[in-house]
């Protein structure tokens, strides 16, 4: 007999751990964790089973096939956008033959238990491309097929990815005769910069504002990698679990699109950095522009329009900018450091 399992790649990333904990903690299906290190020590209790592994290792996901009836994949791993700029073809590897690789495993699955695997997918405002700050200042909280001309590799591969589980769900081997029609139900969110109390994120282009808070609760001296003036949207940590967990409730005959946009509060780094002072009142910020990871942010909107997914699966953040900062980050991170 094979084990029932919700499997979540890249469990040891910040929105890995975030989604263990809201998961674990609902009791739903046992959970699977696959990761390239070790789960952290506290998140192992929550969790079935935990494997460090590569989701690239073929036979690492030939042997999951076989051990366990996976019903929904959170396919979280990725290569994030800093990051992915400096090994872009390994980036791409990971980002793309990766994804494949779990919808591939997701088919297989799906075909075994005679039903659609759920496959649940963080996309990213990174899938957008402004081609200027004039258009981005005039831009109005842009749709989710407006402005579709990343400018990075992680940015290019989830805009691909999100195509490609589109591809899974609706048409893959559309040719094969008597084909019986399993499909992966390949569902995507594309988040604005996300900020946990609990995680700093690493390689990404969004990471000035949780890394200025964070370092401000442990009291030590940050210098913003992108100008005052840099405005992108943000969510909180707990938004971006509530939006992954609601997606993937959804009753299918609801969902009229593959991609969602969700938002919650549009911040400047200067904004964020006075947000901080007033939480940490002995917070250290300057700002020191990188011009690379500049130009990176000024492509991506200010706005979101998040409205198919509130129209389609009542989605609605929890956490506004007040919100974010004075009831979950700022005394978290107090509690924390
Ligand atoms: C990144 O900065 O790469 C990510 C993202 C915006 O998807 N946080």
């Amino acid at each position: 007999m094979r084990k029932r399992i919700s499997l979540i790649t890249g469990a040891n990333g910040e929105v890995g751990q975030g989604l263990i904990r809201d998961l674990s903690d609902s009791g739903d299906a046992p959970l699977l964790a696959l990761d390239i290190k070790p789960l952290k020590d506290e998140l192992r209790p929550r969790v079935m089973n935990s494997i460090e592994g590569n989701i690239l290792d073929q036979d690492l996901l030939d042997y999951l096939n076989s051990q366990y009836e996976i019903t929904t994949v959170f396919h979280l791993a990725a290569f994030l956008s800093t990051r992915a700029e400096f090994t872009p073809e390994a980036a791409h590897r990971v980002n793309v033959q990766g994804t494949i690789n779990l919808l591939q495993l997701a088919i297989e699955q799906s075909q075994w238990q005679a039903r659609p695997v759920k496959f649940v997918f963080p996309s990213s405002l990174a899938a957008y491309g402004l081609p200027d700050l004039e258009t981005k200042a005039a831009a109005p909280p842009l749709k989710e097929d407006d402005y579709n001309q990343p400018i990075t590799m992680y940015g290019c591969n989830k805009l691909y990815c999100e195509h490609i589980g589109r591809y899974y769900a609706n048409h893959y081997r559309q040719l094969a005769p008597q084909q019986e029609s399993f499909y992966v139900d390949f569902r995507s969110l594309r988040f604005p910069g996300l900020i946990s109390a609990y995680t700093v994120p690493s390689g990404g282009t969004s990471d000035y504002v949780p890394e200025m808070l964070h370092a401000a609760a442990k009291k030590q001296p940050y210098a913003s990698f992108v100008r005052p003036d840099t405005t992108i949207p943000f969510m909180a940590m707990p938004d971006a679990i509530k939006s992954l967990l609601a997606l993937a409730d959804s009753p299918r005959e609801a969902l009229t699109q593959t991609v969602y946009n969700v938002t919650s509060f549009t911040l400047s780094a200067e904004a964020a950095a006075e947000r901080v002072r007033q939480g940490f009142p002995d917070a250290q910020i300057t700002f020191a522009e990188d011009r690379n990871r500049q130009h990176i942010v000024d492509t991506w909107p200010a706005m979101l329009d998040d409205s198919a997914a509130r129209r389609d699966w009542g989605w609605q953040p929890d956490y506004d900018e007040e919100r974010a900062f004075n009831e979950y980050l700022i005394p978290v991170l107090k509690e924390q450091y």
